[in-house]
């Protein structure tokens, strides 16, 4: 029995060919998963996919289009919902386009996994919920406090896959995926995290710039370490209709991280600063309580780890 839920469970990974996404795929592929992927491919790319292409059922196309998504939803036993514009910066400079995607394409997703009987849909939701609510770390139970377009809809796409819980009994998990980085977090998007730009600047040998004084902190996620928590989130009995953060624990300020890198490059740059950035959080650290508790997940992969892997990943791409 067990061999054959093996052999027939199909996964759909929405925005598979993306940052988040594609590490996703992989290890779908190698625990020997069948993999659909839908992706517009505008943030994400097939080069990401370039070690499973020919193992996987990729559909170009929007999570905003219902007809095409009837069609990619036939079969599919488990979603895991990544498409969405995924910067907070891009949000504020056009909402109704992160609104479209990120919380109608989310409706979308939702209704087409209702009409194709899937067992489980795990959207990833975001840390940025918390706002600066002043309760630190970030518990399930606080009172979320959107300050930008992107939380905002983020949180109603949360909200909306609840409500499908309820009403139709669709399952449905959020996982509050805090600051995740790690390669392929595209380093010539202009809205890509600041890991990606931190670390870039540092290996064009240019001066990385810190918006406000650095003492802002975020739990930064080493990419590994969100696979892990999705899958878990598929697998695990008794989720859904949960709201579950998935980070480290430890939070970390952007003057720490430049300390760290100057550490593991072995340099001694110094950050320029500007303005603070409009729409910013202040501190952001997950209490990840609940997910240890509920999917025995766990961080496997230190910050520095990955800060490690990502220098080297970097490295080889400007080479
Ligand atoms: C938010 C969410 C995160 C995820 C992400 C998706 C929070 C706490 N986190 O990340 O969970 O959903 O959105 O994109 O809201 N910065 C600099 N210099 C740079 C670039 C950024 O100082 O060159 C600062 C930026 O002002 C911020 C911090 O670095 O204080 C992190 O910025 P980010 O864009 O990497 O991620 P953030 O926190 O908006």
């Amino acid at each position: 029995f067990i061999y054959w839920r093996l052999v027939l469970a199909l996964y759909l990974v929405t925005g598979g060919a993306g940052f988040i996404g594609s590490h996703i795929v992989e290890e779908l592929v190698r625990r020997g998963e069948s993999v659909r992927i839908l992706d517009n491919l505008s943030t994400g790319s097939k080069a990401n996919l370039s070690s499973v292409m020919e193992k996987v059922d990729f559909h170009d196309g929007d999570i905003c289009d219902p007809e095409m998504l009837r069609e990619v939803f036939k079969g599919v036993d488990y979603v895991i919902h990544l498409a969405a514009l995924s910067s907070v910066v891009r949000s504020i400079e056009d909402p109704v386009a992160t609104t479209q995607v990120n919380m109608i394409g989310t409706v979308q997703v939702l209704l087409a996994s209702r009409e194709a009987h899937v067992k489980r849909v795990v959207m990833a939701a975001t840390g940025a919920a918390y706002g600066d609510n002043p309760v630190l770390p970030r518990v399930e139970t606080q009172m979320p406090d959107p300050l930008s377009p992107y939380a905002l809809v983020k949180l109603a796409g949360e909200y909306y896959g609840k409500i499908f819980h309820r009403l139709f009994g669709l399952e449905f998990v959020a996982l509050r995926f805090f600051n995740v980085f790690g390669p392929r977090q595209n380093p010539k998007s202009p809205y890509t995290g600041v890991m990606s730009k931190f670390i870039t600047a540092y290996l064009s040998g240019k001066i990385p710039t810190i918006f406000g004084d650095g003492e802002q902190s975020r739990d930064f996620v080493y990419v590994a370490n969100i696979v892990n928590g999705t899958l878990l989130a598929c697998e695990k009995p008794g989720v859904a209709g949960k709201v579950i953060n998935i980070g480290t624990g430890v939070g970390t300020t952007l003057n720490q991280t430049i300390k760290l890198l100057n550490h593991i490059l072995g340099v001694e740059v110094k950050p320029q600063h500007g303005p603070p950035r409009l729409g910013d959080v202040q501190h952001s650290t997950a209490d990840i309580s609940l997910a240890r508790a509920v999917l025995g997940y766990e961080p496997l992969i230190s910050f520095e780890e990955g800060l490690r892997r990502t220098v080297a990943w970097l490295r080889s791409e400007m080479a």
